[in-house]
């Protein structure tokens, strides 16, 4: 007995790993359905592989739990062609089955999906009691019936983007994503750009928790209806996100929440630090009508831009500290209206959106609201900067990316200067030279743009010999500066100075580092040195034999046994040939 079970455990053993497979030209599967036909039989988890290309009329059932699909760049495409006999059971290119728990699809675009039944698929969940999860990441759908319905216990949809649905034969309403039963406990939907659905809402769901964070949902020129749809109530979560009502869209709401019933057992919902926008002029923010009794809401640090109602019943609506702009007139400061593009910018209020938001506390549940991310354009996010108290809406200015400068060459002769810089990024707004002496203070030299290797040149040929100190300010659209300061000495026709010279002291009073710059008219051996009031040397900064030209030495502030100076008045002392002397007043200040 014991010989003949172990036999059975050594068969067995191997049919028990799971197995990666791979799908595309020259691979083991030419198509993902004959991959899940192997991956449903074997039962094993399995991963799938889909390597790029173009899968057309290629689509499968998952009945197996614990497997993976994912799409090698460049991102695969599934196209159904628009043909209701490509679909398999009138449902979706992908249809993860009742059977089928702990499923992940990755990196793929799905298109073309339509069905006689009008809700032709990218993904179906078909819709179960069980308690198995689905989670849809960095996919692409667009142009299907209906992108996403799915009703798994636990769905999880990040960084995708959901475009545009197609108009059906009866003009029906072709959601982005439909979370169609409240068997669903949780829907987390986050960091997605989904737009343009054709009579339908970006996103609608019925879930007995809804999470929607950090996503753009925008109906652009589409005739959609509602940008979020809560039929069922349920306990909603709406933060940090961009929502644009668009100027086609056939019902004048935005959110709508309990319109149908109250099968989903929360009776909550918390609107906090979005963006909304209203392009149609008329219509309601957040509409509650329909819903049933007992029903409460938050609405906090919104930016409401545009004209409308913010809400159909604001006594079952705890509002405080939102931004309301009825006008269409950019006072927000947004980076770019035309853009969809709702970033604050220089231009945005401090005090009433800037510094502005207070802490929106936490649900019913315990839930924390404030935002921890903010939406990242098209379909990413990051951490929320910190910068004084939390903004209004959906973005903290300014944006943890200004540009930072580096010089990167600055040459002189008796022609002049050459100054070169590097300048990293697309967003800068402006850029400007500044030039000063030690006797002068800054004027603006000029405007020189960015080369395509993100190079900045400028020369200037308006110097006698000196010293000058130039400044690059690079502005980006964000209205953040960076500054690269950095002195440049132009030496005389010879290159070499007439007399024996000291500069002033830079900076001056200095708590840090201090530069002196010298000239020797010839070779010569050099002592430069620092006193005190009292006549002590306290520091020797150069002593040696330096050639002919100009010079610069720098100074910590250490005395000769390496100890901080006390703060007070120095002297510099520039002892060259000849008995040449130079001397120069000090100010340590620290
Ligand atoms: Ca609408
Ligand atoms: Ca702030």
């Amino acid at each position: 007995m014991k010989k003949r079970f172990l036999l059975l455990l050594l068969v067995a053993s191997p049919c028990l790993a799971s197995t990666t497979r791979h799908v595309g030209v020259g691979q083991t599967y030419a198509t993902l359905r004959d991959a899940l036909f192997d991956a449903n039989v074997s039962n094993t988890g399995d991963s799938i592989i889909v390597h790029p290309g173009t899968y057309r009329n290629d689509h499968g059932d998952i009945t197996a739990s614990n497997i993976t699909i994912k799409g090698l760049d460049p991102r695969p495409v599934f196209d159904a062609e628009l043909d209701s006999t490509h679909i398999e059971n009138q449902t979706g290119i992908i249809v993860v089955t009742k059977t089928a728990l702990n499923i992940t699809i990755d990196n793929l675009e799905f298109t073309g999906a339509v069905s006689e039944t009008q809700n032709g698929s990218g993904v179906r969940v078909v819709p179960e009691d069980s308690p198995g999860w689905v989670a849809i990441r960095n996919c692409y759908f667009h142009d299907n019936q209906m992108h996403i319905v799915a009703s798994p216990d636990s769905l999880l949809v990040e960084n995708c983007e959901l475009g545009r649905t197609l108009p059906t034969y009866t003009d029906g309403f072709q959601h982005c994503i439909y979370v169609n039963e409240n068997a669903c406990r949780v829907f987390v939907f986050r960091y997605n750009y989904a737009h343009q659905s054709h009579n339908g809402h970006e996103v609608k769901s019925r879930a007995q928790n809804t999470f929607i964070l950090y996503n753009r949902l925008a109906d652009e020129d589409e005739t959609a209806t509602y940008n979020i749809d809560l039929p069922d109530c349920g306990t909603a979560y709406i933060i940090g996100n961009v929502i644009v009502q668009g100027v086609n869209s056939p019902n004048v709401s935005l959110i709508r929440y309990g319109a149908e019933n109250g099968d989903a057992p929360g009776r909550d919902f918390y609107i906090i630090n979005n963006t909304i926008v209203n392009r149609q002029g008329i219509g309601t923010f957040v509409d509650t009508d329909l819903s049933p009794v007992g029903i409460t809401g938050v609405s906090r640090n919104n930016i409401f831009y545009g004209a409308g109602r913010l809400y159909s019943d604001p006594s079952v609506i705890s509002s405080s500290n939102n931004y309301v702009d009825t006008n269409l007139d950019n006072a927000p400061g947004f980076l770019d209206l035309v853009g969809d593009d709702y970033h604050l910018t220089l231009a945005s209020p401090v005090g009433n959106i800037v510094d502005a938001g207070v802490d929106p506390g936490t649900s019913v549940g315990g839930y924390a609201l404030a935002p921890t991310m903010q939406y990242v354009y098209d379909v990413s996010g990051e951490a929320r900067p910190t910068g004084g108290a939390i903004d209004i809406g959906a973005f903290e200015y300014p944006i943890a990316t200004a540009i930072s400068a580096l010089l990167l060459s600055a040459d002189a002769d008796a022609n002049g200067v050459r100054l070169q810089w590097y300048a990293p990024g697309d967003m800068i707004a402006s850029t400007s030279v500044y030039r000063r002496t030690s006797g002068t203070d800054w004027v603006l030299l000029g405007h020189p743009q960015a080369d395509a290797g993100h190079q900045i040149t400028y020369e200037d040929r308006t110097v006698v010999p000196g010293l000058y100190e130039y400044r690059l300010a690079v502005r980006d659209v964000f209205g953040a500066e960076s500054l690269v300061d950095t002195w440049v000495t132009v030496p005389g026709g010879e290159g070499v100075p007439r007399v024996t010279s000291l500069d002033a002291a830079r900076p001056n009073p200095f708590g840090e580092r201090l530069v002196l710059h010298y000239g020797l008219p010839v070779s010569s051996h050099v002592r430069l040195s620092v006193y005190d009031l009292a006549g002590r040397r306290v520091a020797t900064v150069v002593d040696g034999v330096q050639p002919a030209g100009w010079h610069s030495a720098a100074w910590n502030g250490n005395d000769v046994a390496g100890r901080l100076v006390a703060s007070g008045m120095y002297f510099a002392r520039l002892e060259a040939a000849g008995g040449a002397t130079q001397v120069r007043k000090i100010v340590v200040a620290r």
